[in-house]
């Protein structure tokens, strides 16, 4: 009987510390899984694409694509040698930052050896063209470029190609 009370005392100062320390403290609940994406990040992938079409037809093809990486890659690096070192780096990200303030996309120098080669620097927009390229042909079509959420009035050309009322 004894025993049990103290079994009894010992779990009821258990529950109380843990009370003590989880109630007040109640942070916003970290998930791992259900990480809820920020609500402007498709837009903003499907901006950055429409980006690189170059001849403004609405679909941008992966050719499209390396033609404008590859003439970012040579006006980032200024010295021409190839390669975008830490100077050129951080003159690239401050240009991006002033273009497009906190929505900008800074090169990141994924090996962490200082600097950035094309490959490197393709990165990025190569595995985002890959996941928005569905049915992958090599090229983001209007239907693969639609924004997710019909916002405010950015409507894909589709439809009506009227030729209807003159023949
Ligand atoms: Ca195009
Ligand atoms: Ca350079
Ligand atoms: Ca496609």
């Amino acid at each position: 009987m004894r025993s049990f009370l103290r079994i009894f005392a010992v779990a009821a100062a258990i529950v109380v510390v843990a009370t003590a320390c989880g109630g007040p403290r109640r942070g916003p609940p970290v998930g791992m899984m259900g990480f809820p994406q920020p609500p402007g990040e498709p837009e903003q992938n499907v901006r950055f694409m429409l980006s690189f079409d170059g001849n403004s037809d609405g679909t941008v093809t992966r050719d499209e694509m390396e033609a404008a990486l590859r003439r970012q890659f040579d006006a980032a690096d200024t010295n021409h040698d190839g390669r975008i070192d830490l100077a050129e780096m951080q003159a690239e990200n401050d240009r991006r930052y002033r273009a497009a303030g906190t929505a900008a996309s800074p090169l990141i120098d994924w090996n962490q050896n200082s600097q950035i080669d094309f490959d490197e620097f393709a990165t990025t927009a190569r595995s985002m063209f890959a996941e928005m390229d569905k049915d992958k042909d090599g090229k983001l079509a209007p239907d693969e470029l639609r924004l997710p959420r019909p916002g405010r009035g950015f409507v894909p050309m589709m439809g009506e190609p009227g030729r209807g009322p003159r023949r």
